[in-house]
């Protein structure tokens, strides 16, 4: 990969570049970064880069014609052009897994009040790292080449990204290294256990506690699935279950049964759940703009593996679910838990059923029934318990 930076100030990139993995990335020949000081194309005597703004204003503004030059000597066909700035989409991991696919990338970072508008017209994407507001677009775009650098095959042991926080839609579980005890601070028993089944079901249900408790928005996402990630899931996908073709060609397919066709560039998102991708051959659904001039044909098998995948997901978090309201004794906790068990079984049924085979279903409905159940006995038992000692305290 190459990335190429846009920017007045390259000396900020130096130690970025030659400190720890990026540096090691570097030297490995895996990805090459260079910036380049826009202000050398600038035409003017004094290499002005920007100026007043029109209609009267603050500050100044980055002119056109050094940045549209600058990209120009850079850009090649297959380059990705990426403004920095706050009026962006927000970056997400999802998004560096996209960008650690592409070739070349060019970050371009703006400076003082802004940029004249007409430079996002030679930019495929404008892209945020927050909502908040720098000085420059420097720190954003060492922010983006760090997180795509280190997705790049053998940057980083491949292992090491599997569990990272966001990957399955939750947030890390914590981990402790030696000693056991420090300054009276335990590490908790069951890693010290050594049994394997226990410690993955304590991980799990600390991913959903503290997603819960710190990003209760996550849990109400639908997993992303991406090909990545299936391949490195334990139910694996032979990548000849996706067959990428021109659209220009698909004309002379005609998708029958056993296949679905949905965009390439949603292939990661659980969107492609939707039954209604084609239409005649228009591709449906939502677009980010990028329209991708290659669709995928998926096969039923696959998209069954993404679905269940997702049934699991939300079945954890169910569960976990079921077990905070046990400790509580409020019951709205426990109505709304059993609410959403129902939410569930009727989701699973009315959009996801057709995808799965009847024995996966019935399975699948069982165990949530039985869930259900576990809870409302132990929650009958516990009220009767609770009735009699309120009746013994009260006598
Ligand atoms: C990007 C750029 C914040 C971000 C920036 C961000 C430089 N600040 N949230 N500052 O990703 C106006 C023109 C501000 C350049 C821009």
């Amino acid at each position: 990969m190459k990335i190429d930076i846009l920017t007045l100030f390259p000396n900020m990139f130096n130690s970025f570049k030659e400190e720890s993995i990026i540096k090691r990335a570097i030297d490995e020949g895996k990805v090459t970064i260079n910036t380049c000081n826009f202000r050398d194309f600038s035409k003017n005597k004094h290499k002005k880069v920007d100026d007043t703004p029109y209609g009267g204003g603050n500050g100044m503004v980055l002119m056109c014609q050094p940045i549209f030059d600058a990209v120009a000597s850079i850009k090649k066909e297959k380059s990705k052009v990426i403004l920095l700035s706050p009026q962006g989409s927000k970056f997400t991991q999802e998004k560096a897994y996209e960008l650690a696919k592409e070739e070349h990338l060019i970050f371009i970072c703006g400076h003082y009040e802004g940029f004249d508008e007409r430079i996002k017209t030679i930019c495929d994407e404008e892209i945020s790292i927050g909502d908040y507001v720098l000085t420059g677009g420097e720190l954003p775009a060492m922010v983006l080449t760090d997180a795509v650098v280190r997705l790049i095959p053998g940057v980083i042991e491949e292992k090491s990204h599997e569990n990272d926080s966001f990957n399955n839609g939750l947030l890390d579980y914590p981990t402790y290294t030696k000693p056991r005890n420090y300054k009276g601070l335990e590490v908790p028993e069951v890693l010290l256990s050594g049994d394997h089944k226990k410690i993955e079901s304590w991980r799990k249900n600390e991913q959903l506690k503290i997603t819960n408790e710190k990003r209760p928005d996550l849990l109400n996402k639908k997993v992303k699935i991406t090909k990545e990630g299936l391949k490195k899931s334990k139910n694996k996908i032979r990548m000849d279950d996706v067959k990428n073709i021109k659209v220009t060609e698909v004309k002379n397919i005609k998708p029958t049964g056993k296949f679905k066709i949905v965009n390439e560039q949603k292939i990661n998102a659980i969107t492609i759940l939707n039954p209604k991708y084609i239409i005649g051959y228009k591709l449906r659904g939502k677009s980010n703009g990028n329209n991708s001039n290659k669709i995928i044909i998926v096969k039923n098998e696959f998209i069954k593996k993404m679905v269940l995948k997702n049934i699991h997901k939300k079945m954890d978090i169910l569960t976990y679910r079921l077990n905070v309201a046990l400790q509580s004794d409020d019951d709205d906790v426990t109505g709304k838990v059993l609410g959403e068990a129902e939410m569930l079984k009727s989701m699973i049924i009315s959009s996801y059923a057709r995808y799965l085979g009847g024995e996966n279903l019935d399975k699948i409905i069982k165990n949530i029934n039985y869930l259900v159940n576990e809870f409302v006995k132990v929650k009958t038992i516990q009220s009767t318990y609770m009735n009699k000692t309120n009746r013994r305290r009260m006598s």
